[in-house]
């Protein structure tokens, strides 16, 4: 029986996939580069610089802006971000994924959050449901991004449990490789049949039975 879960937060519990698009899309306009939604895929589960560097390759001006530039375009988009967070409410959060993570701590079942983003406590204290998870690990406790494991592993390890009695939830690719390579059953959150090599795919928590879950 499993005995601990991991959630990824962004797309997973809070849908801010159109905030995080937003605001990079009204960064990217003032260096004059264009994307659509579609573009926005490539940015799910990796972080805010990684996230630059591929909008600056999408739009050929990756040599153009140096660190210190850099990180002022990443502070212009996150200003623009947290200013759009304001409008987060509980309706952002999606079906279903409360009543199965009440259903976990009924049974004593620790939950983590694992997040790309440095905004992880201030959107899970503005919809005031931090307290639902023992451990939150964000990038500000880790050296690397996803893909790579180690933010799985320090969730796992900071609720007291092996990677292999975990239970991981991804709405990304780069989330569903790094649970894998940490030897987590990967469960991909997700509309579209996008996510490769995710041991259970659903498309809502609704779908997904607590009981059976467990098991695995
Ligand atoms: P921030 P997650 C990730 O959160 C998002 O999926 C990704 O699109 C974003 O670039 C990253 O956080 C960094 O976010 O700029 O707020 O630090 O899905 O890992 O919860
Ligand atoms: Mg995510």
């Amino acid at each position: 029986m499993k005995k601990g879960m991991i959630f990824d937060l962004d797309g997973v519990i809070v849908n801010t996939t159109f905030y995080h698009f937003k605001a990079w899309q009204y960064l990217a306009k003032q260096i004059n580069i264009y994307f659509d939604i579609s573009f926005n895929e490539n940015l799910k589960g990796i972080s805010r610089i990684e996230s630059l560097e591929k909008i600056l390759i999408y739009g050929d001006k990756e040599k153009i802006f140096n660190t210190t530039e850099k990180y002022i375009l990443m502070a212009k988009k996150n200003d623009y971000y947290v200013k759009l967070l304001s409008k987060l409410s509980k309706r952002d959060i999606f079906p279903g994924v409360l009543d199965f993570i009440k259903q976990t701590r009924k049974k004593k079942i620790p939950c983590a959050i694992a997040s790309a983003s440095k905004n992880a406590t201030l959107i899970l204290e503005r919809l005031n449901i931090k307290d639902y998870f023992n451990v939150i690990v964000d990038p500000y406790s880790v050296t690397n991004s996803k893909p790579n494991p180690e933010i799985f592993l320090m969730a796992a390890n900071l609720i007291n449990i092996l990677p292999s009695e975990a239970i991981g939830f991804e709405d990304s690719q780069a989330g569903i490789d790094g649970l894998n390579k940490a030897n987590i059953f990967s469960v991909g959150i997700s509309s579209e049949n996008n996510l490769v090599g995710a041991k259970l795919l659903v498309n809502s928590f609704k779908k997904i039975n607590f009981e059976q879950l467990i098991m695995v």
